[in-house]
């Protein structure tokens, strides 16, 4: 491979890299650069969400289990026995490329809560979301030896999804996820999202075919 076309690979995957935190919040989310720890007591806050980004075009080892798949809303019907409604669980398999998030709440109120809202629109569609603690729990312990960060190995309480007021939408693009979500500062409400890997996409990688196509003629004309 000649200078040119290694150099112009090299920029083409720099805004393939950059284009990955091409995402944006609303609310109370707010993304934040990845933290060295979520346990209990750690990263605490009564006024945001924190999201942040685990792994980019990473490819799964293992299946992963997700409790929702799909557009539409899950909820919860009845406290304390919980029931939820609207999860539609999932498994996104082994061998799939995928970027995955983390969706952080770790209040320090005591008393009635931290309780905060908000949306978060992804570069990729959604494969799954995981909210229901033990899948969470499940899936840091998977994700752990790939990424800086420490997480918990048990989670106060039921996780997300057990109060009236918990909800999770994903939009009909399946781009844009909007909860709700709420703790007591002694519980954790952790999600992860995981999503489609920010591949380039076929018209960028035809420009890429025919921009180093044309470097290599370029570069016969020059030494002719
Ligand atoms: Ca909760
Ligand atoms: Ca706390």
């Amino acid at each position: 491979m000649n200078k040119l076309a290694a150099l112009s690979i090299g920029i083409i995957m720099t805004l393939w890299a950059g284009s990955s935190f091409a995402i944006s919040t609303t609310g109370s989310i707010s993304y934040v650069t990845t933290p060295a720890s979520v346990v209990q007591g750690a990263y605490e806050s009564d006024t945001s969400i924190r999201a942040f980004n685990e792994v980019q075009n990473f490819l799964l080892g293992a299946d992963i289990n997700v409790n929702m798949t799909s557009p539409g809303t899950a909820s919860v019907v009845t406290v304390p026995s919980i029931v939820r409604t609207g999860l539609t669980p999932g498994t996104v398999s082994a061998g799939t490329y995928v970027n995955s998030y983390f969706l952080h709440l770790d209040g320090l109120t005591s008393g009635s809560g931290t309780r905060l809202k908000g949306s978060i629109t992804f570069d990729q569609e959604i494969l799954g979301v995981i909210m229901l603690s033990n899948d969470v729990i499940s899936s840091s312990n998977y994700f752990s030896p790939f990424t800086s960060t420490a997480y918990p190995t048990v989670m106060g309480g039921t996780g997300s999804l057990d109060s009236h007021f918990e909800f999770f939408t994903i939009s009909p693009d399946s781009r844009t996820l909007t909860l709700e979500m709420a703790v007591l500062n002694w519980s954790l409400d952790q999600v992860r999202v995981v999503t489609k890997a920010s591949v380039p996409e076929p018209s960028t990688l035809l420009l890429l075919g025919s921009g180093i196509t044309f470097l290599g003629l370029v570069r016969r004309k020059i030494r002719v």
